[in-house]
């Protein structure tokens, strides 16, 4: 069901000849943005008219608004399943810990006497979060879209989800309970690529937000990368992906069973095993058979996802290999289950989130670690980090300086606009010195 690649023995390659022996999977957006194009021109040019027609078309279903009434959002929660109520709000009660922790106040550096810049940190005005409807209803990643925005202080925050036909072309009623339980109260039944030219230009019934967060297919990926310049996004997600780096003391039924946790997301999703334990990888292969038997959405999602070029065991000959294999890989969860889990965790130089031990499977950090599910993926992790309060701030540095510390520089300033040719920059100092470069203390 899964298959091998075997890099014991030679010495490994580095960089990027590593990640092309690495399973990935095709991820295509730059061919998905032509077909994304005119859907957002016309978004921008019909505003609600092309909203509705497109979910219409897309998803069977003729809305008389796509602003969703707040009676409904009244009504999801009150028939939310109490159970479900109580989990959403331990995940969010959770999530609001980790993520108030990561709130900056502003920095105030004394340059010299007299001249300071001071960093201040100012929320994203309007925020449009977006959640999946169809396959991936869920609710979790509304919770963490919503909380790192309200806790990073953005004033107004609005959420798009598919209209759903069943439900009369509201999203889903756990969406819009979820969303009730965060106090979100403005809400869009508009899904894909729409919902994102919705919040990118604006319509009648939704002004334009600053920024698009949340994920999505590979339409909202296009889309948000067509809008990329014109709104801040928070990253183009692709389809999840789980590494686990283990050794001969992980337990096999875990591994595997973390390793379908993942694959259950989509036919595309990564599962990689790297591992320097033959046995290991001999009894996980065996153990992904009954388990994936046992599961649900084995057909369409799981063994599609195992079976797929972009998941994998890695043979490797030590935990050391395995290290630079993983940050080659740069997945979006990492779990390490090796003995010395925590010291092996600490040398992790690429990952969306690194996951330790046998205690801290993926499944609890979708939904009730604290840490945020938006990551990474398809090897952003390289350079990007996952959904945090830092994603919808801006660092404004305030510069101020008064004549005797202008005068200290001066001459530097001065000198530096003559070397690049830019002698009005230096004007703009020596104007106000008498048209004269002041004398360097
Ligand atoms: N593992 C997904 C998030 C998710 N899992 C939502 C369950 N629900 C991507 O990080
Ligand atoms: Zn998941």
């Amino acid at each position: 069901m899964i298959s091998r690649i075997d890099l014991r023995g030679d010495a490994l390659p580095e960089g990027p000849a590593l990640r092309d022996l690495l399973p990935r999977a095709d991820f295509d957006v730059s061919a998905a943005l032509e077909k994304v194009r005119p859907i957002c021109e016309a978004v921008h040019h019909r505003g609600d008219a092309a909203l509705i027609d497109f979910a219409e078309k897309f998803d069977g279903v003729r809305l008389e608004s796509v602003r969703v009434p707040a009676r409904a959002l009244a009504d999801a929660l009150a028939a939310l399943d109490p159970e479900v109520r109580a989990a959403l709000e331990e995940s969010i009660r959770r999530a609001r810990l980790v993520h108030r922790a990561q709130r900056r106040s502003a920095h105030t550096t004394q340059v010299v006497p007299g001249g300071s810049v001071t960093e201040k940190w100012v929320p994203v005005e309007r925020v449009g979060l977006y959640a999946p409807g169809g396959r991936s209803v869920y609710p979790s990643s509304v919770i963490m879209n919503v909380v790192p925005a309200q806790e990073a202080g953005v004033a107004s925050l609005a959420l798009a989800s598919p209209p759903q036909a069943e439900f009369g072309g509201l999203p889903h009623p756990t969406i819009l309970a979820a969303c009730a339980l965060l106090g979100v109260d403005e809400v869009y039944a508009a899904g894909g690529a729409t919902a994102v030219a919705m919040f990118a230009y604006g319509t009648e019934s939704c002004p334009p937000a600053n920024m698009v967060t949340g994920p999505g297919n590979i339409w909202v990926a296009a889309a948000k990368r067509y809008f990329t310049g014109r709104i801040g996004i928070d990253a183009e997600a692709g389809p999840t992906e789980i590494a686990v780096l283990a050794d001969d003391s992980a337990d096999p039924v875990h591994v595997a069973s973390d390793l379908i946790s993942q694959a259950e997301h989509d036919p595309l999703a990564a599962a990689v095993l790297v591992t320097d334990s033959v046995e290991l990888a001999d009894a996980v292969a065996k153990e992904l058979e009954p388990q994936v038997a046992a599961t649900k959405h084995v057909e369409d999602r799981i063994r599609p996802a195992l079976a797929g070029r972009q998941s994998a065991i890695v043979l490797v000959d030590g935990i050391e290999e395995g290290l630079k294999v993983v940050d080659a890989y740069g997945a979006e969860h990492l779990e390490i289950q090796t003995a010395d889990a925590a010291a092996v965790a600490d040398r992790v130089k690429n990952a969306g989130a690194v996951f330790v031990g046998p205690w801290a499977p993926v499944s609890l950090g979708d939904y009730a670690a604290g840490s945020n599910h938006v990551l990474p993926t398809g090897g952003c992790a390289c350079h990007s980090s996952g959904l945090s309060v830092q994603s919808f701030l801006r660092g404004i540095h305030i510069v101020d300086y008064g004549r005797d510390a202008l005068a200290e520089v001066a001459h530097h300033v001065v000198t530096l606009a003559e070397a690049e040719d830019l002698p009005a920059h230096g004007a703009a100092i020596k104007a106000r010195f008498g048209w004269k470069v002041p004398e360097s203390k």
